[in-house]
């Protein structure tokens, strides 16, 4: 269906870019490239290359193109002008949910990802499900392995299977430890990044690995722990930009799965623009210049006509503040919880500055971008998500009328969308009438409620059980994340890892824990950078 939007297609002008050495800097120069090679569009046979761009915990409110300072956002707004607004592109509400629907095209609570990797570590977790604190031999608690089911077939695996050289640069958060939950098995030819939830930026380390309150290394290139320096904002666009200027010389398209852990707590060390902006803002700025090097990387390699970027947050942000006008923060199933912002831009293909304001959800991810590339979505396990293709492409109508944002069974409270009504535990909302939710109509409207809460209850249903937890992380802290790489740790990341666990807080009260509580009736504060 796609490849007829090639035809015709030439590179007759391009924005020619000197990518500077240094990270994060970037001199534009507009030009004329003349007449590029015409192969470049033969060679992907139809099928562009894919440069899907998270970032981690940004506001709905922060990009200048929803309202947001435009000091901060240049270059993600240029995006959204040379692109389509996807106005009702729904995630989850934290991170780790939102990647396995992303990478699956499933909801999260059928592979209990509704339940993060580290919250099999967690006390206070553990507890809502029943499940006691795992212990070694000797004594010592430690975490119960819990990752994406390996049964899953991934977007990678996907586009893999039609002959994309796949690469995942930046944060995972699918599964830490064990091989088979890393991305070399799960379709991705190439991994750089991290794999737990959030590193520091310059030091490259988990802050706790609950039930242990220290640190853990988490800096891997093709899965072999890497010490580098620099901010991961920097690293993870310069790996993107190396990566991009390889694969662009292949007889392959690429695809690129490009997973900021910006702007995701911590917020400090931030190499730039401190003078200017709180930390907050600073790292948004860093996070948009890294951003503009990668796009301009693309057309500086004469393949923006080849490529289709994609630029999108996991979910919302911490505060309502930076959630506006929207009611909820992350880990909420309100709009402000989930809706994102989320732009897809294809020269040439997806008409400039243009706003789809169809219903989209974070699983239609997989289905769309596997029929961009020609493959298949014929598959053992089915899919929740929609093909949009055509809804993006050629205006259609969204075939999709529902989302079940939770179900039952998670730290969250149950929550589905239909059509204008959401249902957000027992409170109903009109949509249409009231975007920001804050009127619950479920007592002029029992019939919806019910209606609603029966569908929660259907869907739920199909929950599986939560299956083997006998694996545990051994040991319980580990220097790097990786069983097989904590195996052998290079004796530069070993005293890298136990400077900073001697500067850490040593002690902590029965009770109390390094990291924030789960959700309780829905509601969620975070306090400081929010881990
Ligand atoms: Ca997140």
């Amino acid at each position: 269906m796609v490849s007829r939007f090639f035809k015709g297609f030439r590179l007759s002008r391009v924005v020619l870019v000197l990518c500077c050495a240094c990270s994060g800097i970037f001199f534009p120069l507009w030009g004329e490239a003349g007449d590029l090679d015409s192969h470049t569009g033969s060679r992907l046979n139809g099928r562009p290359n894919i440069v899907l761009i998270l970032a981690d915990d940004l506001g709905w409110a922060d990009p200048g193109f929803h309202g947001g300072d435009v000091r901060l956002t240049p270059m993600i707004d240029q995006l959204a002008r040379e692109g389509m607004q996807l106005d009702q592109f729904c995630m989850t509400p934290v991170c780790a949910t939102s990647r396995s629907a992303l990478l699956t095209g499933r909801y999260p609570f059928r592979q209990w990802m509704d339940w993060r990797s580290e919250d099999f570590g967690k006390p206070d977790y553990l507890a809502l499900l029943n499940i006691p604190l795992a212990r070694l031999a000797d004594g010592t608690p430690t975490r119960r392995i819990h990752g994406l089911n390996p049964r899953e077939r991934t977007l990678a695996d996907a586009l893999h299977e039609t002959g994309y050289t796949t690469a995942m640069i930046g944060k995972w958060h699918l599964g830490e430890w064990l091989p088979e939950h890393l991305p070399l098995a799960r379709g991705f030819d190439h991994q750089y990044g991290h794999y737990g939830w959030g590193i520091d930026y310059n030091s490259y380390l988990i802050p706790h690995n609950a039930p242990q309150p220290f640190c853990v290394f988490d800096w891997h290139r093709d899965q072999q722990p890497v010490l580098e320096k620099g901010y991961s904002t920097d690293l993870i666009a310069d790996e993107a930009i190396r990566l991009m200027t390889i694969h662009a010389e292949g007889r392959e398209p690429f695809f690129h799965y490009v997973a900021f852990n910006a702007i995701h707590g911590p917020l400090e060390e931030i190499p730039r623009h401190r003078d200017v902006f709180d930390k907050r803002g600073a790292a948004i700025r860093c996070l948009d210049e890294a951003v503009g090097r990668i796009v301009h990387s693309i057309e500086h390699l004469g393949i923006a006509e080849n490529t289709l970027v994609i630029f999108t947050n996991d979910n919302g942000g911490l505060t309502e503040e930076v959630n506006r006008p929207w009611r909820g923060t992350k880990n909420t199933t309100f709009e402000g919880g989930i809706r994102v912002p989320c732009v897809f831009r294809w020269p040439g293909v997806i008409t400039p500055a243009s706003v789809c304001k169809e219903l989209m959800h974070v699983t239609d991810v997989f289905p769309t971008l596997v029929s961009i590339g020609g493959g298949s979505t014929n598959q053992a396990l089915p899919l929740d998500g929609h093909d949009m293709s055509t809804v993006i492409f050629e205006g259609k109508k969204s075939p999709r009328t529902e989302i079940l944002i939770e179900a039952t069974g998670s730290v969250r409270l149950p929550s589905v969308r239909s059509g204008q009504w959401k249902l957000v535990g027992d409170a109903l909302f009109n949509l249409e009438a009231d975007p920001s939710e804050q009127d619950d109509v479920s007592e002029l409207h029992p019939e919806i409620v019910i209606e609603l809460r029966e569908r929660i209850l259907t869907l739920s249903a199909e929950r599986p059980p939560l299956g083997d937890l006998s694996h545990v992380m051994d040991p319980a802290l580990p220097f790097v994340y990786g069983q097989l790489e904590n195996a052998s740790v290079p004796e530069e990341i070993r005293s890298h890892v136990e400077k900073a666990r001697r500067n850490q807080q040593q002690i902590w009260e029965a009770g109390t824990y390094p990291w924030p509580p789960p959700p309780q009736n829905g509601q969620i504060t975070y306090e400081g950078d929010g881990r």
